[in-house]
């Protein structure tokens, strides 16, 4: 298994619009065990293909206290139930930022397994925030995108600096 580079905002790949998966092969298997591997490391609770300069629609989450519950969800699809509620989000492509954003707090869930079974559910809580989190990056929206211009371009302008002291 390897550890994949995360992509870190503003740059312009994490505005990609990811395509759906067609083929359910090795590669894929290896991929998603790539992301698992890479989002533990971390550390975090989900990633999206997106975030790892892959556009292809695919998200892994570990929401679990014991870390060892993971979901793999490819082509996934959202029906939003619930109520409105505010959630603290994080991302690891926007390092050491956290903001309240407007959540669902209950979703049902269409996606396929890495072998293209399918798999449908519920979730509510932070797996609920999760996926949604996650869903966003495949449209190529993050975060920050919920916020007053004024708060997201002096997060990019923070991160800018900090990427070039850090070059
Ligand atoms: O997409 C990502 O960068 C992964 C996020 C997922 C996430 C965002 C907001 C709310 C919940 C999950 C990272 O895991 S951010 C780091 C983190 C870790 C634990 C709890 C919340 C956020
Ligand atoms: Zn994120």
């Amino acid at each position: 298994m390897s550890l994949l580079n995360i992509l870190q905002y503003p740059d312009p790949r994490l505005r990609t619009k990811a395509k759906p998966v067609s083929e359910f092969g090795q590669s894929l298997r290896t991929l998603t065990e790539d992301m698992l591997e890479t989002m533990y490391q971390a550390p975090g609770i989900g990633l999206a293909a997106t975030q790892v300069d892959v556009h292809q629609r695919i998200i892994v989450i570990d929401v679990s206290d014991a870390r060892d519950a993971p979901y793999i969800l490819v082509n996934p699809e959202l029906t939003l139930i619930g109520n409105r509620f505010d959630a603290e989000e994080g991302c690891l492509s926007v390092p050491g930022y956290y903001e309240t954003v407007e959540r669902v707090e209950k979703i049902a869930v269409s996606a396929f397994n890495v072998d293209g079974t399918e798999q449908i559910f519920d979730a509510e809580g932070l797996l609920a925030v999760c996926i949604q989190h996650e869903c966003d990056h495949l449209e190529g929206k993050l975060f920050v995108d919920y916020l007053s211009g004024l708060k997201r371009n002096r997060i990019r302008k923070k991160l800018l600096k900090q990427q070039k002291l850090s070059a």
